[in-house]
């Protein structure tokens, strides 16, 4: 399989620290284990602004980055490690792996803290995040040192995370590729009677037989299931003139692919076909304003007003007024009844990856374009999702290869 070298965090590194004022020091914190009931762990997942900078792939380390140095901290593993977990720092291996040198293990918090700089940068994570180990770190040093500056690294970080370096690109290829080899193996399995929960689990399995992690648990869903955003598979069983809907993505070194297909099974209505090639329709035309210069919220409000269109041809609204009349106590458009999410997201190292809502399209961007139309009155939903890199000219559709229909 494809991996990142260590030449790429290498250049990622230099680039967040020419970012930095002089005689400032980002300090960036790994992720640490979480407990999920005493001594048994959820499974590890490393911070992606983490992996971004380092490769780095074990709980407990810390990233020291000056434009004049950096430094990788590993914990000191109890003996005991060896023993149950068959754990051991290799620091010969993360020196290759990371390009970074100097590695040195440290046994508490403080012994990391020699040098906060005249400003420290630190990662900020969302409020609901579970990186814990970052949030500590602020508030080891807010009550250690309480005269020191501090900063966020994130808004650097996401502007750097946002648009990709080829070799990140070819990351989401291969998960892409691995996704569609899962996608074309459980699709034969789709036959009367067999459970959405059947075909989620193969295609875990099957990833999992590989080496391969889920992105998010795989959304499988039949018929009027589909109406629901995302979906937990159940034991509902497959039957003819269902359309099944997937939304699933597999990680590569963190990278994730973001792909939702449609399938059908035996007959299609003539309105479920209707409302499917509605669908792909407003796709096809949203990928075409995918190209640099156009801004991310444009492009948000005109692949909108696309599926505006879509939804008066199919007969649920009868006018752009109605279908933009605000309801409700949020008061939303009342399309936003039948396309209840956004177009595109940039997609990366998160699914939902990082980077500004307001921003151009520049060349090396990747975002998914998922338009959708989700009319519970009459039990269909629909949604069709590729990933796209904005190129020089336009774009490139990376997931066009994926192909599901039989
Ligand atoms: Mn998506």
């Amino acid at each position: 399989m494809k991996t990142l070298r260590a030449s790429f965090y290498q250049k990622t590194r230099s680039k967040i620290a020419q970012t930095l004022p002089e005689g400032a020091v980002l300090i960036l914190a790994g992720n640490s284990e979480l407990e999920r009931t005493r001594d048994v762990p959820y499974p590890f997942r490393q911070s992606n602004n983490f992996l971004y900078l380092t490769g780095v792939n074990q709980p407990e380390a810390y990233l020291v980055v000056a434009q004049d140095k950096e430094i990788l901290y590993i914990k000191q593993l109890h003996p005991f490690m060896a023993a149950w977990e068959g754990r051991s720092n290799q620091i010969d291996e993360l020196k290759k792996a990371s390009g970074i040198e100097n590695i040195q293990e440290y046994k508490k918090i403080d012994d990391i803290l020699t040098d906060l700089g005249q400003i420290t940068y630190l990662d900020m994570p969302d409020e609901e995040s579970a990186q814990i180990a970052a949030w500590q770190l602020w508030q080891r040093i807010k009550e250690g040192y309480p005269d020191q500056e501090l900063a966020a690294i994130n808004p650097e970080l996401d502007a750097l995370r946002a648009v990709k370096a080829p070799e990140e690109v070819e990351m989401i290829e291969e998960a892409i590729k691995i996704t569609d080899q899962l996608l074309q193996h459980v699709r034969p399995l789709l036959v009367p009677s067999v459970t959405e929960r059947a075909i989620a689990a193969e295609f875990v399995r099957k990833a999992s037989e590989q080496g391969i992690e889920q992105a998010w648990p795989p959304i499988v869903s039949f018929g009027k299931k589909s109406v629901v955003i995302h979906h937990t598979p159940d034991d509902t069983e497959l039957s003819d003139g269902n359309l099944v809907l997937f939304d699933v993505g597999v990680e590569v070194q963190g990278y994730t692919s973001d792909i939702s297909r449609m399938v059908q099974i035996g007959t299609m209505s003539d309105r479920q076909h209707e409302i499917h090639e509605a669908v792909k329709d407003v796709q096809a035309k949203a990928i075409q304003l995918m190209k640099p210069g156009i801004k991310f919220d444009e492009f948000e409000r005109q692949a909108a007003e696309i599926v505006v269109y879509k939804l008066i041809e199919l007969g649920i609204f009868e006018s752009v007024d109605e279908a933009t009349t605000l309801e409700g106590d949020l008061q939303w458009p009342a399309y936003r009844r039948y396309f209840n999410h956004m177009t595109s997201h940039y997609l990366g190292l998160d699914g939902h990856d990082v980077g500004a809502r307001d921003a151009e399209f520049v060349p090396g961007m990747v975002l998914t374009c998922e338009p959708g139309i989700y009319v519970a009155e009459e039990g269909i939903g629909v949604r069709i999702e590729d990933d796209i890199l904005i190129t020089e000219d336009g774009n490139r559709n990376l997931s066009a290869g994926v192909v599901l229909d039989s």
